[in-house]
């Protein structure tokens, strides 16, 4: 059975992008693959955190992953801080990847904007952080959006270059699961921007845990413009926004973008949304809901994490001592 390896940050509530682009695939995959949770918050904190927050979130994204489907009982779900073997496996990474690979990284300028010199050295070091993460399973599969793809590439080069330096066969190649006709979900605000949990304005996502009503508010407030939807895809060309709904909609119904313009193209937005809100309602209700319910019990919460980590570490421990060993570490 293959091995699986996916993070999500506790930066925040989980948000549709995540749901769509990560966690509904991760729970098909605990079918058949044995599976590794992780709640990333040694990723987390290369963005300042305030302390109290980085643990209530990390709490929070426990109980929207168990309320979303993970099974706990028969995958692993844990928080990396808890388990040394990231930090460890980190450390050597940082030593193999060469600072021309990092400058290519888009998601280190995307976020480092033109004030790079202003940002902690571990955003910059992150993709071999994640390169760490995956590694030290030896996981042979990762389910990311389709935002990820760079670094996921990073992860194999790394992997093959320690395997290359020290001439062993001992990092296998990873192969990225990018669900099929994933999109990257943008911001409902401004349709050129991905919806991110740390976006300062919440009208621009909608979260695992917005009730209807919130739901409802902010698929109504989400811009769009004066045009009716198109009836084929060739007329969402340059209208950003048109095209998020309706990918939004189409990756909730299972539908291709032409499908749901069939249906839809010709109306105005105002139908359209409510449709959307309908199917946003009826796939999120039930997880905030549940989330709601989880969150409280949160002794409960931090014993599901804590059981995870000793059984992470016991996957990581004898492949990270290894490459400590090949490395030339005197134990
Ligand atoms: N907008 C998105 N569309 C599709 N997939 C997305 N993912 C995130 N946003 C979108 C996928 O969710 C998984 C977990 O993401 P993460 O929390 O590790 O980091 P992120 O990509 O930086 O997510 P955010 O919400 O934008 O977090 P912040 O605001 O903290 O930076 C990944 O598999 C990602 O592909």
């Amino acid at each position: 059975m293959q091995r699986v390896f996916s993070g999500i940050q506790p930066t925040g509530v989980p948000q549709l992008g995540n749901y769509l682009g990560a966690i509904r695939n991760w729970v098909v995959l605990q079918q058949d693959h044995e599976c590794i949770f992780c709640l990333v918050d040694m990723h987390a904190l290369t963005v300042w955190q305030d302390p109290d927050s980085l643990r209530q979130q990390t709490l929070g994204q426990t109980a929207c992953l168990l309320a979303a489907g993970i099974d706990p009982a028969r995958h692993i779900l844990y928080n990396q801080s808890a388990v040394s073997a990231h930090a460890r496996l980190g450390w050597i990474f940082n030593c193999v990847v060469r600072l021309g690979w990092l400058n290519r990284m888009t998601q280190f300028k995307d976020k480092a904007g033109k004030d790079r010199e202003n940002h902690s050295a571990g955003l910059y070091v992150y993709p071999s952080l994640m390169a760490a993460d995956i590694h030290a399973f030896h996981a042979t599969r990762v389910p990311v959006g389709d935002d990820q793809r760079q670094h996921l590439e990073l992860a194999n080069d790394i992997g093959q270059k320690f395997n290359h330096d020290y001439g062993v066969a001992f990092f296998p190649m990873v192969e990225g699961l990018i669900p099929p006709g994933s999109a990257r979900i943008m911001s409902l605000r401004d349709g050129t921007k991905k919806m991110s949990k740390s976006d300062p304005s919440a009208q621009s996502r909608i979260e695992l845990t917005d009730t209807p009503d919130e739901i409802a508010l902010k698929i109504r407030r989400a811009k769009t413009d004066p045009e009716p939807l198109p009836s084929e895809e060739a007329g969402l060309e340059n209208r950003p926004e048109a095209r998020n709904l309706v990918t939004i909609y189409a990756a909730l119904t299972g539908e291709t973008v032409p499908e749901v313009l069939a249906r839809f193209g010709g109306e105005g937005f105002g139908p359209f949304k409510a449709a959307l809100t309908e199917r946003l309602v009826a796939e999120l209700g039930p997880v905030a809901a549940e989330t709601r319910r989880l969150l409280g019990d949160p002794g409960h919460l931090l014993s599901v994490l804590r059981d995870g980590a000793a059984r992470a570490s016991a996957v990581a421990e004898p492949i990270v001592a290894e490459a400590e060993r090949i490395v030339g570490y005197l134990r």
